[in-house]
């Protein structure tokens, strides 16, 4: 079992004895041990294996002795009991504000609540009121809370973070007194979806920053106004769906160290700190300050200066997850990852000959545009008639338009002639070999039967793969970020085949999918897939989207290098031409 897991394990049994009111020392060593974890400085089946695990302070003999069980085996005993005693919707109850173990005890034996519903109830009918130590305050904090959570527990995409900070970041850098302004947090570091807004600004004065802000007209609510914080409500992008943004104020001179902590992430900032630490230095928030007397704090005018104040080469934020950024970042071995300008054209677009909203002319010159060399339209096939997917026929006819167009382009410019081909309930394709191997490239992309078995959705997916006519996997998961789960796959058996058969996996860069993701993407590089960008666009507008994958590409550590879709045209023509006459 993973580190984070078991540490989340630990919580959890902590968690649930609180509620079974266990005395609160017993409590706490569960937390402990668990945040012990998150920050153990080395790799924890190593530590098992040379015994330096049991010299980690905050890990008592027996969580020790849980921790050994749960590496080793994956599973505890202790632990099933425990949930095995807990009902199900009981740990939620955590997530609504103001409520603690400690009154989900009193709630649970009081008045038999066991799930948010049952305390929505509870509350609305007046009884929380009437349980003793809780009172109509408390009633009614309980229900603004469960309120709370239905309408802001949701997270947004990162193109939605991005449009609602903009104003904002605009706003606050323009009051007078403020030097510098960032959205930090999870937005900063690129992540694909994100649960609230991080402002920080640099000002000698923050109040009247911060009592502007909160009289911004597209403030829902105030949560709270203080000296240096205000945090708000702003409208989300569904009903009665409201995003949390938070902003503070710092001096200029903390301004880096305060950049750095709020942006996280959580983990890379306890290693970070316990960096600063084993230097005999102290990082918070607010500087870099010595950790005995005697010694020197240091100064940083911004983030680089910070890192290197702790010997490491600048790690950017979209690295910070304590994944090997700081073993990198110290040997001088970080990646330099790909930028936006590196992309030379894409693959898997839509024209309105499938679904696309745009004409080819029209999709190819929004390409041209925007400075790509080429465009490769990738429509759906004929199985996938929601779509309007194309018959034989209308492939054929495409191809010859697309012939056409491209005798009027010179040699900067082409559309490459593709499909994005249905991956059929048994693994085979949509379209006969020979009618396959017409295309220039073939991506193929599931879009039917999503409830199969693991094993089924398995075998099929690498049965595409390993047909020598696809070039690449589309959307890998079929997942919709917020709305729909990915379905069921054995992701790391789908990334071993395209490597061995040479197929190519996409960053489908919608940002509605974001499908591979960055953890997997960064796993399928290492075994040697080649990773392309594609902005899955229906319209002109769509194929700006290419900016998300390349965020995801960014989070994988991916370099230019990484990605096939960097090549200049005629680079790129030949290795399809190659890979073509491989399929023949
Ligand atoms: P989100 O909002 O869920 O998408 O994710 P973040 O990463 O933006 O998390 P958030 O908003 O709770 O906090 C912003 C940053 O502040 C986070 O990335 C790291 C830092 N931070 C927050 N809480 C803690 C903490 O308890 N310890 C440490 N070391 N850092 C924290
Ligand atoms: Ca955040
Ligand atoms: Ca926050
Ligand atoms: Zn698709």
């Amino acid at each position: 079992m993973e580190t984070a897991k078991i540490a989340q394990v630990l919580d959890d049994m902590g968690t649930i004895l609180e509620v079974q009111g266990e005395n609160p020392f017993r409590c706490r060593a569960y937390h402990n041990a668990a945040q012990a974890l998150r920050g153990l400085p080395g790799d924890l089946t190593e530590m098992i294996a040379d015994g330096s695990l049991a010299e980690v302070p905050g890990i008592g003999e027996t969580l020790h002795a849980k921790v050994v069980q749960l590496a080793t085996t994956g599973s505890l005993p202790a632990y099933e009991k425990l949930r095995a005693q807990t009902p199900p919707g009981l740990l939620a109850l955590l997530r609504v504000p103001g409520v603690g173990p400690k009154k989900i005890k009193a709630l649970h034996e009081a008045l038999d609540v066991k799930s948010l519903a049952d305390l929505r109830a509870a509350g609305e009918s007046g009884r929380i009121a009437k349980v003793k130590g809780f009172g109509a305050k408390t009633e009614a904090n309980i229900l603004e809370g469960i309120g709370f959570l239905e309408t802001t527990g949701g997270r947004i995409l990162r193109h939605e973070a991005l449009a609602l900070v903009a104003p904002i970041l605009e706003f606050v850098r323009g009051r007078p007194g403020v030097t510098r302004a960032e959205a930090c947090g999870s937005l900063r570091r690129r992540a694909e979806t994100v649960g609230d807004l991080d402002v920080l600004f640099a000002a000698d004065e923050p109040g009247p920053v911060l009592d502007a802000f909160v009289k911004l007209p597209q403030v829902a609510k105030v949560l709270g106004h203080g000296p240096t914080k205000a945090s708000v409500l702003l409208p989300g992008f569904r009903t009665d769906q409201f995003v949390q943004c938070d902003l503070r104020g710092v001096a200029d001179d903390q301004f880096a160290f305060a950049l750095h902590y709020f942006t996280g992430s959580k983990a890379h900032n306890i290693a970070m700190r316990k960096r600063a630490l084993a230097r005999g230095l102290s990082l918070n928030e607010y500087a870099l300050s010595a950790a005995k007397d005697g010694a020197k704090g240091v100064a940083c005018r911004d983030e680089p200066e910070l890192f290197r104040a702790l010997d490491l080469d600048y790690v950017p934020p979209e690295l910070r997850e304590d994944a090997g950024e700081f073993d990198a970042a110290e040997s001088g071995s970080l990646p330099r990852l790909i930028e936006p300008g590196d992309l030379t054209g894409t693959f898997h677009c839509h024209s309105d000959w499938s679904d696309g909203d745009a004409t080819l002319e029209e999709m190819a010159e929004g390409a041209r545009a925007m400075g790509l060399q080429y465009l490769g339209i990738g429509d759906h096939s004929r199985s996938l008639a929601m779509a309007r997917g194309l018959t034989i026929e209308r492939v054929r006819e495409q191809w010859a338009r697309i012939d056409a167009l491209n005798a009027g382009f010179g040699d900067d410019f082409r559309l490459f002639k593709g499909t994005e081909c249905d991956i059929l309930g048994d693994g085979s394709l949509d379209f006969p070999d020979d009618v396959l191997a017409g295309f220039d490239y073939v991506v193929a992309s599931v879009h039917s039967r999503f409830k199969m078995s693991r094993a089924e959705m398995t075998a099929r997916i690498i049965r595409a793969i390993a047909n020598p006519h696809v070039t690449m996997l589309g959307h890998a998961t079929g997942r919709l970020l917020l709305s729909r789960a990915s379905y069921e796959v054995d992701l790391d058996a789908v990334i071993d085949a395209a490597a061995e058969h040479r197929t190519m996996i996409e960053i489908n860069a919608s940002p509605y999918r974001l499908d591979l993701d960055a953890v997997h993407c960064r796993r399928a590089r290492k075994k040697g897939v080649t990773i392309v960008i594609n902005p899955d666009a229906h319209s002109v507008a769509g194929l700006g989207d290419l900016r998300y994958g390349v965020d995801v590409a960014r989070r994988a550590w991916l370099t230019k290098e990484d990605v096939f879709n960097t090549a200049p045209l005629p680079q790129i023509a030949e290795r399809l031409a190659s890979l073509r006459e491989g399929a023949r």
